[in-house]
């Protein structure tokens, strides 16, 4: 299977993050792909290409060009503010309350106006949480983890049957306007759209994450021809909290485009293989020829953020079956934070996909 990767994620290099008020150290870290890279390059079977140039249309084609700019000068204003932190988050949140009340006429756009000046309000306004640090390298690999994504996406229009995008960093979170949980820009739902758009067929995105996509369910949220499925941890209990219900089920002509199949704790192989047929059986009820796969692998069993109980034998397994959907995939890297096994899961899970054994 031929894989995606660009080098430029390294410029992505964040020491710590936030939990709850509590500095920690990061756990979407460069080791992550390269882990994954040289799990992949061993095994001799993946030939590693890089990405084509796409250029901002397609992401703009997704994301409101405002996140975009921000990301882009974000790093520099910071420097030239003279902000001598190691990474700029947010300090104060633009959270929809802020307006309540004020009838969306306030200031005519329903909600808070963009800020233009400090770099500190400008992150709050585009940022949903305070765990996604941005540093100097962020902007250069975000745009270059879009790149693999459309790369491996032109590959399999063309004809290819599977194609893996090692994205980092992840995307699946990031919303039409909106960054976080450690995502900047949402890889998958460009992909997608990018699909859609060249292709003139629906597309459906199968969503393995442990955490819901809200960023991917928002922007297709009124879309009738990209389907979303996800898997993942119940938001009672697990971030993003407040998005991936079951009762989500899109709008407009986008009703029942949107499938979320919540997860208790400790879901186990089993339970996750039954979640996984029906998700299929949604997809394979409608129509189209291409699945984009948001492949997170935080539902391992050792995951230090997540608590789902999966085993590197059952990514194989749900490779075998996602491929066996007769679909062309388009398989995208989100997350995944076992750093040990991160590579053995996802070579397990592409032998699968590519009906290869698991080891040999
Ligand atoms: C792409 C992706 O997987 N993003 C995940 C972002 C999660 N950020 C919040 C991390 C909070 C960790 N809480 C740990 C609770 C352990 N019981
Ligand atoms: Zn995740």
């Amino acid at each position: 299977m031929r894989v995606v990767y660009s080098p430029a994620h390294l410029g992505h290099d964040i020491a710590s993050e936030t939990v709850m008020g509590l500095e920690i150290p990061a756990n979407e870290v460069t080791e992550r792909a390269e882990r994954i890279k040289a799990a992949l390059e061993a095994d001799g079977g993946f030939p590693i290409e890089a990405p084509k140039e796409h250029g901002e249309g397609p992401i703009t084609a997704v994301h409101d060009p405002g996140l975009v700019r921000f990301l882009a000068e974000a790093w520099d204003q910071m420097v030239a503010e003279g902000v001598d932190h190691p990474s700029l988050m947010p300090e104060a949140l633009n959270v929809r309350a802020l307006t309540e009340g004020m009838g969306g006429a306030a200031n005519g756009a329903g909600g808070a106006l963009e800020p233009r000046g400090s770099i500190s309000g400008r992150a709050g306004f585009w940022a949903f949480d305070t765990s996604s640090p941005i540093v100097a390298g962020t902007y250069a690999a975000s745009r270059a983890a879009v790149d693999v994504a459309l790369t491996a996406a032109d590959a399999v229009v063309d004809g290819e049957a599977a194609v893996y995008g090692l994205c980092r960093p992840p995307g699946h979170h990031a919303a039409r306007s909106m960054y976080g949980g450690y995502c900047f820009f949402n890889n998958a739902a460009i992909a997608a759209d990018a699909i859609a758009r060249t292709t003139g067929e629906p597309v459906a995105i199968l969503d393995l994450d442990y955490h819901h996509g809200n960023g991917t369910q928002q922007i297709f949220w009124r879309r009738g021809d990209v389907l979303y499925v996800s898997l993942h941890a119940d938001p009672e209990r697990a971030y993003p909290f407040y998005l991936g219900r079951a009762d989500e089920v899109g709008a407009g002509p986008g009703t029942g485009a949107n499938l979320n199949i919540p997860l208790p704790a400790r879901t186990t192989n089993a339970q996750y293989l039954r979640a996984l047929d029906r998700g299929i059986e949604k997809i394979a009820s409608t129509p189209g020829s291409i699945v984009v796969v948001s492949l997170g692998l935080d539902t391992y069993v050792d995951d230090p953020i997540c608590d789902f109980a999966l085993t590197t034998e059952v990514y194989h397994e749900v490779g075998r079956r996602v491929a066996a959907l007769g679909r062309r995939l388009v398989i995208l890297q989100e997350g995944g934070y076992h750093r040990p096994t991160l590579g053995a899961n996802v070579r397990a899970w592409l032998r699968g996909a590519e009906g290869r054994p698991h080891e040999g």
